[in-house]
């Protein structure tokens, strides 16, 4: 394959010597390489794909659990995890920012993480933790205390504990980190507190910082422990001092293309929500920012919802693929914004080639000038301005999607084999209004109120699968509850994916119809993988209610009370004589 060339290639040029464990040449080509998965996204890519098919739509029925673990405690909610694996050991992360190590075959514990949080951890939204990334002979994770910590992946012991922000100030981490040339690179949560997200690239031996680049304009960079550049430029799209406490939380984590060798990273909401605060594009903002590795400096940025007044973070993942249209292979890149439209971009250059809904109702713009690279703004869709009312309320409206987006953090993929994508979504709205507010270190800053409200009667959540060459969508599962789980598609022709009612669920890739499903106990909110191990192809999932909705989801979150929240982890595989006949 052209591309696993060009990847190994890359890595020998750029890679520092590993003297055992994962490598740089181990994450580029982990999509192909079916025993292992030692990155967040199977591949840096993230398109969570596999090419393992033993699971098709023949054997798919006899798929039988062999072993589920639970996390312990007594501390449950949101279990958002994507498990590693590694040389027969599953990395795997709970909430509260524990970290289990397992034994692949039998379920066994080898060794469990717990790190002791302050009181006074400002979460958002829910106290959950998507993953943790490899690298060598260690094995690190964000904590919500916006710590990053590296772990002996022997034996669990701490090697490196760096901190990436004050969390008294209200900065938090949920996302896996993600290992680009040798370098950890993550990203911060907090856009609900007036943070400055920022994205940063540390040694993996060591934890020192190689650079940060702060998303906001006006904010100076660093390189090597020095001053690089300024961020935008200062006051060119915010005015007065908003910049200072602008936003743009980096909370979901990011991408890698080595074709390209750009770092795909999303920023958050320009804080506060009340847009008429803060006049202007308020640059980096809702974006999707292009990051060179070595330096951090921005190549392009592409911002999906310029002047964000409805809180639509534009932190979704950015998925490199290659695109055939009309003959020509082109390098594209797509990303199922939370404002509701799917986005198909240069991956070279971030010029949006199609911006297409993906949710049926979008009430706060009415398309995309490909010409200007910008929305077609609908004015009456923007929540009023107190000062043009009494003051302290504004003109509340009846915004489409919800805050909590047409799609939030959970992962889409895509399947080189069907060229689909595959789009978690969910069809929401909201009542929302602005108030006035100013910034006060710790405290919530949204000078904005809201209640979310289903859109239809009979579901909330979708699973579309996108063809990326039409925006056309070729079928769809629709779901009672809010869908808040990753996709994985194989090809075995199967697209795996969970539902808070507990299931998780197979589909065929083609038609969309539905293959088997399997009750988990609790709501699945978490993104699935699949390896090989001795000849034999496993899969496994995470399993535990929570997250974002029970929190903010004001009608959907009473509509979904039922829920019982959990906190396990299921591994799958086909019987021995599977497929025989
Ligand atoms: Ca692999
Ligand atoms: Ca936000």
């Amino acid at each position: 394959m052209a591309g696993a060339g060009v990847s190994l290639a890359l890595a020998l040029m750029t890679a520092p010597a590993q003297a055992a464990g994962v490598t740089d040449e181990d994450i580029l080509n982990d999509q192909q390489t079916t025993d292992d998965v030692v990155s967040y996204g199977l591949g840096p890519q993230g398109q969570r794909y596999s090419p393992l098919d033993k699971i098709n739509r023949d054997t798919i029925g006899q798929l039988t659990p062999i072993w589920a673990f639970s996390f312990g405690g007594e501390k449950q909610r949101g279990q958002e995890s994507q498990p590693l694996i590694k040389d027969g050991v599953m990395y795997v992360t709970g909430s509260y920012s524990r970290l289990y190590a397992i034994d692949t075959k039998t379920g066994e514990e080898l060794w469990e993480y717990e790190a002791r949080l302050p009181d006074g951890i400002m979460p958002c939204c829910d106290v959950v933790n998507r993953g943790a990334a490899l690298y060598g002979d260690k094995v690190y994770f964000a904590t919500l205390d916006a710590k990053l910590v590296a772990l002996d992946a022997k034996t669990g012991k701490t090697v490196w504990r760096k901190t990436m922000g004050d969390y008294k100030a209200g900065y938090s981490a949920t996302a896996a980190p993600m290992i680009v040339n040798g370098k950890i690179i993550t990203g911060v949560s907090g856009g609900e507190f007036g943070v400055v997200g920022k994205v940063e690239a540390r040694d993996t031996e060591t934890g020192e910082l190689v650079w940060s680049r702060p998303v906001i304009e006006g904010h100076m960079g660093t390189l090597n422990g020095e001053e690089s550049t300024m961020t935008g430029t200062l006051n060119a799209s915010w005015e007065g001092d908003m910049w200072k406490w602008g936003g743009g939380a980096t909370w979901n984590g990011g991408t890698y293309d080595p074709e390209t060798n750009l770092i795909y990273y999303g920023t958050g909401n320009p804080a506060p929500w009340n847009s008429h605060l803060r006049p202007g594009d308020n640059l980096y903002s809702s974006s999707t920012l292009a990051l060179d590795p070595d330096t951090g400096e921005i190549k392009w940025h592409l911002q999906t919802t310029p002047h964000d007044g409805w809180d639509f973070d534009g932190v979704n993942e950015f998925v490199a693929f290659d695109m055939e249209k009309d003959g020509e292979v082109i390098k594209a890149g797509a990303k199922a914004d939370r404002n509701g439209f799917f986005f198909v971009a240069d991956r070279e250059t971030g010029k949006p080639l199609s911006v297409t809904p993906f949710v049926t109702k979008i009430t706060w713009a009415e398309g995309w000038d490909l010409e200007t690279n910008k929305p077609i703004v609908i004015p009456e869709g923007r929540p009023g301005n107190p000062a043009e009312a009494d003051g302290t309320k504004g003109k509340s409206v009846y915004s489409c999607p919800s805050f909590l987006g047409g799609k939030n953090w959970m992962p889409m993929g895509y399947s080189p084999k069907s060229k689909l994508f595959y789009v978690p979504a969910n069809e929401w709205c909201m009542d929302i209004w602005n108030e006035p507010v100013t910034y006060k270190k710790g405290a919530a800053y949204l000078g904005a109120g809201f209640t979310i409200k289903p859109l239809y009667e009979d579901y909330i959540g979708a699973l579309r699968a996108i063809d990326p060459t039409t925006g056309e969508i070729k079928w769809e599962y629709k779901n009672p509850a809010p869908v808040w789980g990753g996709v994985l598609s194989t090809a075995g022709d199967l697209v795996f994916f969970g539902t808070p009612e507990g299931f998780i669920k197979a589909f065929d890739a083609e038609s969309g119809e539905e293959l088997w499903k399997f009750q988990t106990g609790s709501g699945v909110v978490s993104s699935p993988v699949t390896w090989e191990e001795d000849g034999e192809q496993y899969m496994a999932v995470v399993s535990g209610w929570g997250g974002a909705v029970p929190l903010w989801g004001g009608e959907v979150a009473k509509s979904v009370k039922y829920l019982n929240q959990g906190g396990m982890v299921w591994v799958f595989k086909l019987p021995k004589d599977a497929g025989r006949t």
